[in-house]
C-alpha cells in the first residue's frame, strides 16, 4: 500500500503584502498533482492547516474546491484533518465530499474507533484521526463521547497521555494529528493561532502505543525514531529556512509495517531571497524578480530606501535594519511626563531621538538638524509665512 503524507498547505497564505494564491495554484498544478499521477497512491493524508485562515476568502475557497475536484477526478482516496489554522468552514461540505472518497475530519468520530482503510489487495491500516481542537473543546467532546478523564493538571500533554492509555489499537496503528512535539525542530513559520501555546508541546514519548505517527504543524520536514513523521509545509512560507527542500512523504506499507519511507522533494513555484548588506552594495547587485527581504547593515537610516530598492527588486516584501530592531518599542505613557517636556525645537528633537532610538543624540546629527531647521525658518520668512 502506498500512502502520500502532506500537511500545512496554508491555502490563501500571504507573505507580508504578497498574496501567494496564484503561486499555490501553480504549485499544485505543476508539482503536486503530477507526482500523484505518477505514484498513484492508495491514499493521500493531509495532516492539518489546509487553509491559512479560519475565515478564508473567496479565492482560497475556489482553489480548495479545485484541488478537491482534482482529487475526486483522479479517484485518490484522501483524508484531511483540521489544523490550528482551520475552522469548521474547512470541513463545510464534508458529508458530500465523503461520497467522493474525501474525508475531512473535524471531530473525534475516528479517534477511539479507528478509520480502517483497506486497499484493493486487502492490505489494512488502522488510522486514529485526531484533528486539532482547542483544549477545552477537545475535553468537552471526549465527555460527550462518554469518556471521563481525571486530569492532575489541565494541559494537552496530560489529556493525550490519558487518551492514548485507554485507546485500544490494532497493528499497524497510525495516529494522524496536528501539534508540536517538544523534541521537534521549528521553522519560525508556526504562528501561534487560536491559543496554541507551550501547553500544546507534546513529548514524543507519549506515542509508545502507536506503530506510526503522522503529524502536521511543524513546517520543516522531519522524522524521529523511524516512526514519527512531519512532512512539513510544501512551500516556503517565511524567510527562515526558505532554502530547505520541501515536499511530501511516500510510505510503502506491507504486512503491517512501513517497508520504506521516502521524502520526495517538490519544486516550489516561487523563490524567496534574503539579502543582507550595506545599502550602497545592495544597490549594485543584479535585478531580480523573486520575493526579497532586505536587511540593511547601515547604522544610519537611508533616505527613501524602500522605494529605491524596489526599483531593483520589484517584489521587495520587507526591509529591516540589522541594528534597529527595537524601533517599535512599546510606548509607556506613564513614563512620559508632558509637563516636564520642552517645546523648544532642538530640545524636542533630542527627546524624540532618545525616545525612538534609546540612546543620546549624536552632536553631528544635532548639527544637521539645526542646519535644516535654520534653512526651514529662513525659507518660511522669505515666503512670508512666518512673522517671527
Ligand atoms: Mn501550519
Amino acid at each position: 500500500m502506498k500512502i502520500i503524507l502532506s500537511s500545512d498547505w496554508h491555502l490563501g497564505k500571504s507573505l507580508y503584502s504578497a498574496k501567494l494564491i496564484n503561486e499555490q495554484a501553480t504549485f499544485f498544478e505543476d508539482s503536486f498533482f503530477p507526482l500523484l499521477k505518477e505514484i498513484k497512491p492508495d491514499l493521500l493524508i493531509v495532516a492539518g492547516d489546509i487553509l491559512d485562515k479560519p475565515l478564508p476568502d473567496q479565492e482560497t475557497l475556489f482553489l480548495f474546491e479545485e484541488l478537491l475536484r482534482k482529487l475526486a477526478t483522479l479517484r485518490i482516496p484522501s483524508i484531511f484533518i483540521l489544523g490550528n489554522h482551520d475552522s469548521r468552514r474547512t470541513a463545510l461540505h464534508k458529508f458530500f465530499l465523503e461520497l467522493a472518497g474525501i474525508l475531512i475530519l473535524d471531530d473525534l468520530r475516528y479517534f477511539f474507533n479507528p478509520f480502517v482503510f483497506q486497499n484493493e489487495s486487502g492490505e489494512k491500516i488502522f488510522l486514529h484521526l485526531l484533528p486539532y481542537l482547542p483544549f477545552y473543546e477537545l475535553l468537552e467532546k471526549i465527555k460527550n463521547d462518554g469518556v471521563f478523564i481525571e486530569l492532575p493538571e489541565a494541559n494537552l500533554g496530560n489529556l493525550l497521555g490519558k487518551l492514548f492509555e485507554i485507546l485500544s489499537v490494532k497493528s499497524p496503528s497510525i495516529l494522524v494529528s496536528h501539534f508540536a512535539t517538544s523534541e521537534g525542530s521549528y521553522s519560525g513559520e508556526e504562528i501561534q493561532i487560536k491559543g496554541l501555546s507551550f501547553d500544546y508541546l507534546i513529548s514524543q514519548s507519549l506515542f509508545k502505543k502507536f506503530d506510526y505517527v503522522f503529524l502536521g504543524h511543524l513546517h520543516r520536514p522531519q522524522k524521529a525514531k523511524d516512526k514519527i513523521f512531519y512532512p512539513g509545509a510544501p512551500l516556503p512560507y517565511s524567510f527562515e529556512n526558505f532554502s530547505e527542500k520541501r515536499g511530501v512523504y511516500l510510505f510503502e506499507i506491507k504486512e503491517h509495517k512501513i517497508l520504506s519511507s521516502q521524502f520526495i522533494p517538490l519544486s516550489p513555484s516561487y523563490e524567496l531571497k534574503l539579502i543582507k548588506g550595506f545599502f550602497e552594495e545592495i544597490l549594485k547587485s543584479p535585478r531580480t524578480d523573486t520575493y526579497v527581504k532586505v536587511i540593511l547593515r547601515d547604522e544610519m537610516p537611508i533616505f527613501n530606501a524602500y522605494e529605491r530598492l524596489k526599483e531593483k527588486f520589484p517584489r521587495l516584501l520587507s526591509l529591516e535594519y540589522e541594528n534597529r530592531k527595537e524601533i517599535y518599542r512599546e510606548i509607556n505613557l506613564e513614563v512620559l511626563d508632558i509637563e516636564d517636556m520642552s517645546f523648544e525645537e532642538k530640545e524636542l528633537f533630542r527627546e524624540f531621538y532618545e525616545f525612538v532610538e534609546g540612546k543620546a543624540l549624536d552632536p553631528k546629527l544635532e548639527e544637521i538638524f539645526v542646519k535644516y531647521l535654520e534653512e526651514f525658518y529662513k525659507l518660511e520668512r522669505e515666503e512670508g509665512r512666518l512673522c517671527l
